[in-house]
């Protein structure tokens, strides 16, 4: 099942307000407002002030607010995307390849509850994390993560005041490879949001599912948990995610999973990560558990 708000029937909308303005993005080039890789004529993001930016930052916050997620297919052109790949490709065999077990909630368990209740309950994740200090600097990936118009625009669909990048050598741009056979099990992220870009979809497989909102400030949903995890699909949507698509999602109170990759194709996602102060660093609990780092 698609949720209608995610899919963002936008696209269409915000490429016709695009064409309208291309002529002024291309009469008045500077590096502020260009990026040769990113689609601006189709999804304007640094033509800041103007209506069309308005009106996509508008879709996204809406799609946002009614499934958790925006998807933005062919942000990123095919060729890019191809280059993209071909840059991470050589470093794979660099990622933490660690099988994880872990309960929805990403936190130790809790005693008070037995072992098979939704806040305990254990699930699998296969899915392996490439650090940023082994992803090449100046590449294309790097470069849209630092491109401070992508940043304002990440910021501005979420309401903050601002996004800045992480500043360690670990967390701010990742990729994850999902090797066959492997996906992530049911979570909700610790973080408010999450950025990703495909880069490469495998064969089959592969699907990001997820239940918008089944969790609140003051209600963890168990209930609604407990249906899903039992294998119940009502509410349970897939997300259409082709290569070159960017994805802003809200996974702290949005339950969700990556179903395991059939075929011999790896699916290969970029992550970009921000954050909502400036200078911040990985935890060292993260360092261990996402990059088995120990320093
Ligand atoms: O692979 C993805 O698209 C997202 C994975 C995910 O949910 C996560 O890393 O928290
Ligand atoms: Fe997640």
């Amino acid at each position: 099942m698609r949720h209608p708000g995610a899919l963002t029937t936008k696209t269409g909308e915000t490429l016709r307000l695009a064409s309208r303005t291309m002529p002024i993005l291309q009469a008045k080039p500077s590096p502020m407002n260009l990026h040769p890789r990113i689609d601006l004529s189709r999804y304007p993001i640094a033509a800041f002030g103007s209506p069309e930016r308005e009106g996509l930052v508008a879709s996204c916050r809406r799609a946002i607010g009614e499934s958790g997620a925006c998807v933005l297919e062919g942000f990123v052109p095919a060729d890019a995307v191809a280059e993209i790949a071909r840059e991470v490709e050589p470093c794979l065999d660099r990622a933490f390849y660690k099988t994880k077990r872990h309960n929805v909630y990403l936190v130790d368990d809790d005693p008070a509850y037995p072992a098979d209740h939704p806040r305990n309950a254990h699930q699998t994740t296969g899915s392996a994390t490439l650090a940023y200090d082994f992803i090449p600097k100046e590449g294309v990936l790097d470069s849209i993560y630092h491109w401070s118009p992508m940043r304002q625009f990440v910021s501005d669909t979420l309401g903050f005041d601002a996004l800045y990048p992480y500043v360690d050598d670990v967390a701010p741009l990742n990729v994850l490879v999902y090797p066959p056979g492997k996906g992530t099990g049911w979570h909700f992220d610790i973080a408010e949001f999450v950025v990703t870009l495909l880069i490469r979809s495998p064969r089959g497989g592969g699907v990001y599912e997820y239940a918008p909102f089944i969790r609140s400030e003051d209600d963890e949903g168990f209930g609604a948990v407990g249906a899903i995890l039992a294998g119940k699909r009502h509410g349970v949507y897939e997300l259409s995610q082709p290569e070159g698509a960017l994805v802003i999602f809200k996974g702290h109170h949005t339950l969700h999973r990556v179903t395991p990759v059939e075929g011999d194709v790896r699916r290969l996602v970029g992550v970009l990560s921000y954050a909502a102060t400036p200078g911040r660093e990985t935890s060292a609990y993260n360092r261990r558990t996402f990059y088995g780092r120990d320093d």
